[in-house]
């Protein structure tokens, strides 16, 4: 009891926040329209036990898919069709504090999703990438995904080949061989929701932290929220700009080759093989 009164006010919780005004953001750009879009968010332990009894389990929702590289780990996420536009108002109700059980076959909720809700629909690839992900970078700790609007509608005109996605991207505005000089994912159409599509997503997080869903949206993976967020909003910007240019007319100039080349040399990043012909 003692414990419990010394506990901090979870709606006040940095991480709380960070989601409630992410998804709020996300709904106002037009990016995650009714229940589109999903986070998780890696939370450590000391972090959450700030604010929660960590064995005082609410509830415990079997997962049809072997989580248990990420044994004991916890998450803030949004829950399975709710919708971002009502998360600032009642985040207990839309987002969910998870953990990962140990034999990886369930999660434990510690607190929100109240009202019987669960997990947002695509843990399976927001949980397969977070696993490739942090092989990739030890700081890793969030998964976006949005339906990023320029950035689906350039998937029904433009070629589907990543190295040509990727340098389209890079010639669209001069800070994006910067923000994502390993360049972009891409994987076929495929249901989602599924393992499958968790699989496809995180074997290109494996090498990307951004991966396009034809037809559908964004996976972005970063190690903070503005991070992350910023990653998913410099490739729109960049579709966006796209959208314009298509818009206007046949292209007299572009950022060349080599002018990639030296920005790349100057913010001291390595841009991702084939992308340039140099
Ligand atoms: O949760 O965006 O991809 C709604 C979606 C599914
Ligand atoms: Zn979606």
């Amino acid at each position: 009891m003692k414990d419990l009164l010394t506990k901090k006010e979870i709606l006040k919780a940095p991480f709380l926040q960070e989601m409630t005004k992410t998804t709020a953001n996300l709904y106002r750009l037009g990016w995650d329209e009714r229940n589109g879009g999903n986070i998780s968010y890696l939370l450590k332990e000391e972090e959450v036990a700030e604010y929660l009894d960590v064995n005082d389990v609410k509830r415990t929702v079997p997962m049809m898919f072997d989580g248990a590289e990420l044994a004991g780990k916890y998450f803030i996420v949004t829950g399975s069709g709710k919708y971002f536009k009502n998360v600032i108002d009642d985040p207990a109700a839309n987002l969910g504090i998870i953990r990962i059980t140990e034999d990886g076959k369930s999660l434990d909720i510690l607190w929100g999703l109240e009202e019987g809700g669960v997990p947002t629909s695509e843990l399976p690839s927001h949980l397969m990438s977070h696993i490739e992900r942090l092989k990739a970078d030890p700081n890793h700790r969030v998964i976006m995904h949005c339906h990023a609007t320029n950035l689906i509608g350039m998937t029904f005109t433009h070629s589907l080949d990543e190295v040509a996605f990727t340098k389209t991207l890079w010639q669209m505005c001069t800070e994006c061989i910067v923000v994502f000089p390993e360049g972009i994912g891409i994987i076929p159409w495929m249901v989602p929701g599924t393992d499958s599509i968790g699989k496809a997503t995180a074997e290109k997080m494996k090498e990307v932290r951004s991966v396009i869903w034809p037809h559908h949206g964004i996976f972005g993976a970063g190690t903070t929220m503005d991070e992350t967020f910023g990653l998913i909003e410099t490739a729109e910007k960049a579709a966006e700009v796209y959208t314009v240019v298509c818009a206007q007319g046949s292209v007299k100039q572009t950022i060349t080759d080599q002018q990639l080349q030296d920005l790349a040399d100057a913010f001291g990043v390595v841009p991702r093989q084939e992308v340039l012909n140099l």
